[in-house]
This record gives structure tokens, C-alpha cells and sequence, in this order.
């Protein structure tokens, strides 16, 4: 018989690759969406004859418990969350009730409809803040910088109490940044993959960009969705760090991306202030070696082949594209 997953955040980035990549498996998969008054399915429009959409939301509890009791699954990954992290300012009560609360929630949810599901939580590398230490393992403190990370650092810490007072089988997998062509346009990767795009074929003059020296773990999201599974199919849960340990500036992004299309970035890039945030997280680095020895993950997408995937794919998309999506531009 085929395990069935629960997906929360099915819509977003990773859970659309997790969605692919359980339904390779021969699982049953189900999804869940909130509801939003236009189209937010995007990203999963191709899986759509292929698995169940839900609708139910982080904040509201009973849609939780009754989405649990309908699909029964063998394991839930929780993915749903206000992720970025700017918008973490400007509405943190609203963060801390998805990002945090809603860790809570989805717990409690599958403790008291069946706690022997498999829970696996999106936590972040956002915990690790002002870094303690360099590179970060699952033994590195916490010094979240932004609301953001203080409601991931709290779904993190509920999803080891719920292990450890109630016995359940879950994971928390503190996440290192990672992309892919289905990366939302707000974040600095994609914001530079499709900048770059649109200046190539003439749509733009410029790209306006704030701390080019933050440095990160980048990754591609397909190889780190393949870790959560791991997670979950292990005889005991644990958490785990999962990162490339390879660092590098938003600089060296914006570097390979210009340079793949031959240009020069120095010539289009403008530094905005408008783009600091009012506490950074300077630099992001992975101490995946748990990861490695204990699920044997290891990532296959270097990042040069990731920079140069992204640019690509939205050369393409706006080369073939529907005039709307082409006026699509984040300020
Ligand atoms: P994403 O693209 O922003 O997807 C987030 C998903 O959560 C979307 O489907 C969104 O739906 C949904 N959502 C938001 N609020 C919700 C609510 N109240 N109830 C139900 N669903 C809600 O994020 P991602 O990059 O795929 O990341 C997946 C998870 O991993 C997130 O929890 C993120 O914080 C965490 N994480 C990401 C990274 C990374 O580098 N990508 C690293 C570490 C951890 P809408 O489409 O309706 O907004
Ligand atoms: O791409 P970012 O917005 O990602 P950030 O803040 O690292 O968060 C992402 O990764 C986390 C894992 O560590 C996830 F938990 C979280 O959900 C999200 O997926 O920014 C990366 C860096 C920052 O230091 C930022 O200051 O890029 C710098 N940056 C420079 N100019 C910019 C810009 N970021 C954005 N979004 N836009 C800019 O114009």
C-alpha cells in the first residue's frame, strides 16, 4: 500500500519539488492551501490530476484537525510559513502567529488525531542569526536577527518538546538557504536571476540591490527536499543541519549571473539603502556533517550550476512569455 504525505505550504518553492518528488516515490500525496482570492497555484499546476489540494490554514486550528482526520497520512511536512524575512518587520504578530504559533498548532493537531504520524518541520538557518560560531551545527546557539528567525527558533523548540514530552516521531530540519527557478521573485537570488534576464533582452536598465557583502549557504531546493524525506525514514527522529558548507556573497551571485549572459554588473547594479534591514544576518555557513554520516545526504547541485540554472530558466520564461508575466517586477 502507498504512504501518504501531508504537505502544508504545497504552493510555495519546496513544496512543490516535495510534491514531486513523493509522488516519484508512489506516494499518495495531499496538499494543503490556504485560501487566497486570486490563483496561487502556480507552481503545482502541472501536478494537478496527480495528487489531493486541501484548503485549510496555519492560523485556524479545527481546519488543521480536520484536514488530519479526512487524509490520515503517514507523515505531515510542514512547510507553510510567512518566509520572508523583511515582511517579518513590517508585520510581526502576523509571523509569529503562522511561522511560530502555527508549529503549535499542526502539532497539536496530529497528536490528538494520531500521534504515530511522522512530523517533519521547516526550521531555519535564520535561528543561527549573529553567528556564534562558524561553520553551524545542530549544537550551535541561537541569535535569531529579525521576527522571522525568533518564530522559527520557536517552532523549532515546540517540535522537540512535542518529541520529547509526547513521544512523537518528530523531526525539525534547520534548513541552509536554498533556491531554484520556482523561488519567490522578492528574494535575492531570483530578484538577481530575473533582473538579469530582463536586462539582457532590453526590459530593464537596472538592478537595485541592498547589502551585496551578506554571505550564504546557497543551495538547490530539489536536493534539499530530498533530505526532509530522509528525515522522516529514519528509525528515530532527530534534527538536522542541512547546508552545502560553501559560502558566498550576494556579490558573487550577482557576478556569475551577469557574467553567464556577458555582461558586466558593474554597469547595471545600483546599491539602495531602501534594501538594508534593520538587523542583518551577516553570514550563513553549513556544518552538514550529521546530515552526511546519518542519512547520507549529500547535495548534487553545485553553485555555479544553480546561478546559471536560474538566469536561464527566466530567460526563457520571458522569452516565451504572456506580456503579463513580463510586467511582473518586484520594487
Ligand atoms: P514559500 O515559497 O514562501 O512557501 C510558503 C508556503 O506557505 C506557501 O505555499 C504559502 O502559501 C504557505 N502559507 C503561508 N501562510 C500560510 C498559512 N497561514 N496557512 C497555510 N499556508 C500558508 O517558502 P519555501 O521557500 O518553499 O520554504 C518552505 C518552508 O521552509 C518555509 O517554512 C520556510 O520558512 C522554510 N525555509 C525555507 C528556506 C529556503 O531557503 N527556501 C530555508 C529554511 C527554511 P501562499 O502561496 O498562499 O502564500
Ligand atoms: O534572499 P533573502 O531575502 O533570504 P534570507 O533573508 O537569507 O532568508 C531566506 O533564507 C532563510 C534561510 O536562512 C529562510 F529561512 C527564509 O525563509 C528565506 O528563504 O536575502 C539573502 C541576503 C540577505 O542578507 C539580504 O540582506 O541577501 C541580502 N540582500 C541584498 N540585497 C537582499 C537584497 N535580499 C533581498 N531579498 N533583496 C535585495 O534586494
Amino acid at each position: 500500500m502507498s504512504k501518504i504525505a501531508l504537505v502544508t505550504g504545497i504552493s510555495g518553492q519546496d513544496g512543490s519539488y516535495l510534491a514531486e518528488f513523493l509522488l516519484a516515490k508512489g506516494y499518495e500525496v495531499h496538499g494543503m492551501m490556504r485560501r487566497t482570492s486570486t490563483k496561487s497555484s502556480g507552481r503545482i499546476d502541472h501536478l494537478k490530476d496527480k495528487f489531493t489540494l486541501h484548503e485549510g490554514d496555519l492560523l485556524d486550528s479545527t481546519s488543521l484537525t480536520r484536514l488530519l482526520e479526512q487524509v490520515r497520512p503517514d507523515e505531515v511536512y510542514n512547510l507553510a510559513a510567512q518566509s520572508f524575512v523583511p515582511v517579518s518587520w513590517e508585520q510581526p504578530i502576523f509571523t509569529s502567529e503562522v511561522t511560530g504559533l502555527g508549529v503549535t498548532r499542526m502539532l497539536d493537531a496530529v497528536l490528538h488525531v494520531d500521534k504515530s504520524t511522522r512530523f517533519y518541520q521547516a526550521s531555519s538557518s535564520e535561528m543561527f542569526g549573529k553567528v556564534r560560531e562558524s561553520p553551524q551545527s545542530e549544537a550551535t546557539p541561537f541569535y535569531p536577527r529579525s521576527p522571522y528567525g525568533v518564530a522559527k527558533a520557536y517552532g523549532h523548540h515546540i517540535t522537540v518538546n512535542y518529541r520529547e514530552s509526547y513521544g512523537m516521531y518528530a523531526c525539525s530540519g534547520i534548513l541552509f538557504n536554498h533556491e531554484s527557478p520556482r523561488r519567490g521573485l522578492e528574494f535575492v537570488t531570483r530578484k538577481i536571476a530575473n533582473a538579469v534576464a530582463r536586462i539582457k533582452l532590453g526590459l530593464d536598465e537596472e538592478l537595485r540591490l541592498g547589502n551585496l557583502d551578506a554571505k550564504r549557504d546557497w543551495g538547490h531546493a530539489r536536493d534539499y527536499v530530498r533530505a526532509m524525506w530522509m528525515m522522516l525514514q529514519q528509525d528515530a527522529p532527530d534534527d538536522y543541519v542541512v547546508g552545502t558548507g560553501e559560502m558566498h556573497s550576494v556579490r558573487e551571485f550577482v557576478e556569475i549571473a551577469f557574467d553567464h549572459v556577458g555582461l558586466d554588473w558593474q554597469e547595471y547594479v545600483v546599491v539602495d539603502p531602501k534594501f538594508y534591514r534593520p538587523a542583518e544576518v551577516d553570514q550563513l555557513l553549513a556544518n552538514p556533517t550529521k546530515a552526511r554520516e546519518k542519512l547520507g545526504w549529500v547535495p548534487k547541485v553545485t553553485f555555479e550550476e544553480l546561478v546559471r540554472e536560474m538566469v536561464d530558466k527566466d530567460l526563457d520564461g520571458l522569452a516565451t512569455k504572456k506580456p503579463l508575466d513580463m510586467k511582473l517586477k518586484v520594487a
